[in-house]
């Protein structure tokens, strides 16, 4: 049995099968874990999310898929909080006989997952505070979102974020936080601070402003971290964090990798994959 990990498909269902065959994933014994944005700006994002939904089924537990901003997005979409923008790829999902059992089912994925010593979150955790209170706002969120007001929680989880955790705010008051910690941050400004401007490459952010994981506590340092979002940035074991997100939907690779050997990536590049009907 082997423990993969794979980055964002953003709809690249060709490509996940692809990769799925290339690792010989193993669907009796293996795990899998899925770095979130499982949807948006790629072809196949209703393929993607039933082919996603279907191996849960099929795997249990030994499926993880944390939330990314899209997946947020999507549910934004599906319960009227947000309008579909130009660029998204979501029409085919919300069209769907299945939406409301797709969207049910993605609504009740977590925002951060934990495993012994391995992490599993869309963006990053926020290092400016313990491992543990990181993991107690993603579940602040992530009971928010998979309770009875899941419309209720998104208006909280879209409100104007703060730009730091604010800790003598009760908890609910940093859902917003949260979720853009979780699922959006990519840089900290040199004062800690979220920056949410910079999504280039780390070499050509502004001075001051540095990676999240840059920022990175000796707590943290005891985890293997696995996250997605920042295509820029590309895959990389930076410290304890394994960033798979290859860029494929953008014309680079969907990349996976065994959790135990994280240097050791496995790739499919876009388009090389068969196409499928
Ligand atoms: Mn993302």
């Amino acid at each position: 049995m082997a423990d993969w990990a794979i980055g964002d498909l953003h709809g690249c269902a060709d490509e996940f099968d692809a990769l799925l065959e290339l690792i010989e994933f193993d669907q009796r014994t293996d795990t899998l874990w899925l770095t979130g944005d499982l949807i948006n700006r790629g072809p196949h994002c209703l393929a993607t999310l039933r082919r996603v939904h279907a191996l849960h089924q099929l795997l249990g537990e030994r499926l993880q898929v944390v939330l990314g901003n899209h997946d947020l997005h999507l549910l934004g979409c599906w319960l009227g909080v947000r309008a579909v923008r130009d660029g998204d790829t979501l029409g085919t999902i919300l069209s769907a006989p299945d939406c409301d059992q797709l969207c049910q089912w993605l609504r009740k994925r977590p925002l951060v997952h934990v495993s012994g010593n391995h992490i599993l979150v869309h963006a990053g955790l926020f290092p400016l505070c313990s491992i543990e209170d990181n993991l107690e706002l993603a579940h602040a969120v992530h009971s928010q979102l998979a309770g009875d007001h899941p419309r209720d929680a998104l208006h909280q989880l879209f409100a104007k974020a703060t730009p730091t955790l604010v800790t003598e705010n009760a908890l609910a008051s940093q859902l917003a936080f949260a979720a853009t910690v979780f699922t959006r941050m990519r840089c900290l400004n040199s004062d800690g601070t979220l920056n949410f401007r910079e999504k280039g490459s780390p070499e050509s952010l502004p001075e001051g402003v540095q990676p999240w994981f840059s920022h990175a506590t000796p707590d943290m340092a005891q985890y293997h971290v696995f996250t997605g979002h920042w295509a820029a940035l590309g895959y990389g074991v930076h410290g304890p964090v394994v960033a798979l997100d290859g860029g494929c939907v953008w014309g680079g690779d969907l990349v996976a990798v065994r959790r135990d050997a994280p240097h050791q990536p496995y790739r499919v590049s876009r388009g090389s994959a068969r196409a499928t009907t």
